[in-house]
């Protein structure tokens, strides 16, 4: 540790010292002694432990950005998957082994205590895990970086399978405490809903308004190798006081505490919903809670070191994740105009250098719209703004377009048709700089479907950032042992450089590397097995190829197709029992957002498929199929390090990125996926014999759309895929209930197929038997794992934030001295 005002030292990180800590918070903080604690004692004994040596730095960053005068970025999202902290930590100190040591001293195992921890699970998917690596690597970069979001009670819910039906049930993470946050009560502002908006003269007075407290929860951010961190700073709701004074002044106690209730509600729980857009009141009402109380704060912190908000946009980037948080904009805008006393112009131009926008979905339902009545009634200055915001661009279009009516009405803010519904991404569009999607073909499908009129009248706006992940914690924390076979060869230096792995390329031909994998390969899926047998009561053969289809389930991401092909391998085998079958795994896992009733009929036949084969002697030990519950990062953690086979298998143009794919093949898997979101970047990395693609392409889907698309045709045509569908529909899996898939049918063969999964059925099962081949000679297939792995240094979330540094928050890493 260099010159600081803080030595206030935590104590060594030698395992003498870090014995004594964790001691001391066990006694001290916790109030226990060792015969007395139990796993969560320990847990957070421990990462008090571990968060004190965090703290210094955190301090020490902080100063160091303030002082060296650094543009600040600030990422707002609804989500943060987090997943676990405590071996992040502690890689992220480099003081892992030290920490094992200390815990074994203790008699305590490291590895039950970490798994003692809870996720953090305030996210759905793909976009809250997206945010949760990007804090790494901002961190880990030394960016100036803060993440701001809600701090749930519950985040997303815990999936139970119960006759192979998804039940939810609540996940109430903090019941152990929270040993990672720092609550800042002082840290508090005041979120208005309602009232109504007075005009003096050119002056806007929001009267009248119903109030709650957003009270701020930091927690440390730690880079790795490096003494920079950030914060991520999560807000949670209170009742103002003068809530409940009339009530309690009438005598009507109970009243009071109620409203209370009512009002600290809008940061109970996630939505946890990424099927369709709810709608809900509640929704819009966290959406503000969320943004005002950041902007609040983020303005604040810029006023007190300079004085003004002048320079604002010079020392202030403002990022919104999806169009969640996208009421920032109107926000800043009032602030700026209301309270700063600020003209429009200067001031609209100030927000649109600010803000910056990603775009994480084409799909018509996720595309956010509210009802201008509803944002009326609940933010009546913010809807006077966006109107506003519309006069004036509709007004800006007109002069460069000419006035052309049709135009007007496609590109306007407000979408006129039916009920009147503010356009969210259109806001968001107009109101920031910058605008990109997560992967080059869905940033190009972005400019040329959902924002086509908006790219002719913003052309240099548009742009891509292909997503990426965090090596820290997919690499080095999820699959030790790999990470250690790489260290020996080309040393640590990949986990901050992930385009070192290029150097593994030529070892593809070592084959006494390629058996080291296969061994770390094998381990894995033994040890996923053994976790399989005793927390599932599942027995599974780790020789057999593990197949794994881990994501959220949706019809667009088609494990439909994933299960024709279980099926048709079942059909396949039982006619032909002597054939030299591969024997294969097929893991599925994955939450249903829990009104979606397809997705939940999904769940239940892939679980009636299940059951049917696996207690189906003729086909043991050749085929065996596995939904694990409660698909989350620590599940994640678990399956991806040890799959073979990574399907990434949704109809092209519909995955905007996908960050699984890269997880898994940072892992060792290969693909079999379409050309979909950035399965193209990853056979472009890895080239195109090391990657089994299949299927139709997102240009060729347009155009059978066009022909006009009959799956009928394709249905009757095959007659696998036609016995497969029949079974599926005349309740072969469902004895029990025979009826219960028939819809599933109907989805398919009458109802339009809209996912297209029989187009590309043939294609898949044929692809299929591609991957058997490989997999027969263990050595070529490992020898292509390690092509994938080599090829994965662009998907570090790393080099995605260095270009957003670059190209759109105009910002550069600081170094801080050591
Ligand atoms: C997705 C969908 C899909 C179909 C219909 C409705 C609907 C509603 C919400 C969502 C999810 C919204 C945003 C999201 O999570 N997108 C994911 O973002 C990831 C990070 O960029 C990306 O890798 C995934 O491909 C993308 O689905």
């Amino acid at each position: 540790m260099g010159k600081s005002d803080f030595n206030v030292d935590p104590g060594g990180n030698d395992v003498f010292s870090l014995k004594r800590a964790i001691e001391e918070k066990l006694l001290y903080t916790i109030g226990k002694i060792p015969p007395s604690a139990n796993p969560h004692d320990w847990l957070n004994a421990t990462s008090l432990a571990v968060r004190d040596r965090l703290v210094q730095r955190w301090v020490k960053t902080t100063r160091a950005y303030y002082k060296r005068d650094v543009k600040r970025v600030y990422y707002l999202s609804m989500e943060f998957l987090i997943g676990r902290s405590l071996t992040n930590a502690a890689l992220s100190l480099g003081i892992y082994d030290e920490l094992k040591q200390a815990l074994a001293a203790l008699d305590v195992d490291i590895e039950e205590v970490a798994a003692a921890e809870p996720d953090a699970a305030l996210g759905n998917g793909g976009l809250g895990r997206l945010a949760a690596c990007f804090l790494d690597a901002m961190a880990t970069l030394g960016i100036s970086g803060m993440g701001y979001g809600i701090r749930y009670d519950y985040g997303m819910f815990r999936q139970e399978i119960t006759d192979g039906n998804q039940v939810e049930h609540p996940d109430y993470w903090l019941a152990s405490g929270h040993p990672w946050e720092f609550p800042r009560p002082e840290v508090q502002f005041r979120v208005r809903f309602g009232g109504r908006c007075e005009r003096h003269g050119s002056q806007t007075r929001w009267v009248d308004t119903e109030d709650v407290l957003a009270i701020a929860y930091d927690t440390i951010i730690p880079g790795y190798a490096t003494e920079a961190t950030i914060t991520l700073r999560l807000w949670s709701a209170k009742a103002t006081d003068e809530m409940d004074l009339s009530a309690f002044n009438r005598g009507n106690y109970f009243g009071a505490v109620e409203r209370r209730t009512t009002s600290e509600t809008v940061s109970r729980v996630l939505y946890p919903d990424d099927s369709t857009v709810s709608g809900r009141e509640l929704r819009l009402r966290q959406e503000y809670f969320f943004v005002s109380a950041s902007v609040q704060d983020l303005l604040r912190r810029h006023i007190r070191r300079y004085g003004s908000v002048a320079n604002l946009h010079e020392s202030v980037a403002v990022h919104l994740n999806d169009t969640h948080p996208v009421l920032a904009i109107p926000e800043l805008l009032r602030l700026l105009i209301d309270e700063q006393q600020q003209e429009w112009e200067p001031a609209w131009d100030m927000v649109r250098k600010v803000f910056s926008y990603t775009n994480h979905t084409l799909m018509h339902e996720a595309l956010e719209t509210w009802p201008v009545d509803m944002i009326g009634r609940m933010l009546p200055r913010h809807l006077d703004i966006i109107f506003e915001i519309n006069a004036r661009f509709l007004g800006s279009v007109a002069s460069q377009f000419g006035v052309d009516h049709d135009l007007m009405r496609r590109l306007s803010l407000i979408d006129e048709n039916g009920d009147r519904r503010v356009r969210m991404a259109y806001l968001a569009v107009v109101g920031s700089h910058k605008v990109n999607g997560v992967s080059k073909l869905h940033s190009q499908l972005m400019t040329n479907s959902i924002f086509s009129d908006l790219a002719r009248v913003y052309p240099d706006r548009f742009n891509n950032k292909t997503n990426g992940i965090s090596p820290r914690r997919w690499l080095g924390a999820a699959n030790p042992q790999l990470a250690a076979l790489i260290d020996e060869q080309i040393g640590p230096q990949w986990r901050l450089d992930l385009d070192r792995l290029q150097a593994l390329r030529p070892l593809a031909d070592d084959p006494s590397f390629v058996d080291a994998c296969r061994r770390i390969k094998l381990h894995n899926k033994t040890q996923l097995a053994a976790w399989m047998h005793s927390a599932l009561g599942m027995e599974v053969d780790p020789h057999s190829l593990f197949d794994v289809q881990v994501k959220r389930i949706h019809e667009y991401k088609r494990q439909l197709l994933n299960a024709l092909h279980v099926v048709t391998r079942y059909n396949r085998i039982l006619a032909a029992p002597e054939a030299a079958w591969v024997p294969r795994t097929i893991i599925f896992s994955g939450k249903a957002a829990s009104a979606y009733r397809n997705a939940k009929l999904i769940i239940k036949l892939i679980n009636d498929i299940a059951a049917k084969v696996n207690q189906d002697p003729r086909v043991n030990g050749l085929l065996r199929v596995v939904f694990v519950p409660n698909y989350g990062v620590s599940v994640a953690e678990r399956i991806i390090p040890a799959a073979d086979l990574s399907e990434q298998i949704s109809l092209a143009g519909t995955e905007a990125s996908g960050t699984g794919n890269m997880k898994l093949a940072l892992n060792g898997a290969l693909t079999i996926g379409t050309l979909d979101g950035a399965n193209i970047e990853i056979r472009e990395q890895v080239g195109q014999d090391n990657i089994f693609i299949f299927g139709h392409t997102a240009e060729e889907v347009q155009s059978i759309r066009m022909r006009g698309y009959r799956p009928r045709d394709i249905y009757e045509s095959n007659s696998e895929l036609q016995l497969a569908l029949e079974q599926i529909r005349d309740g072969y899996f469902s004895p029990d209930d025979p009826e219960r898939f028939k819809t599933i049918f109907d989805l398919l063969v009458n109802f339009g197929d809209q996912y297209l999964l029989l187009a590309d059925y043939a294609s898949y099962v044929a692809t299929q038997e591609r991957v058997d081949d490989l997999y027969r000679n263990q050595a070529q297939w490992h020898a292509t794992a390690i092509r994938n792995i080599a090829g994965m240094g662009v998907f570090s979330a790393d080099r995605t934030i260095a270009d957003y540094a670059k190209e759109i928050w105009d910002t550069k890493p600081l170094v801080l001295e050591q």
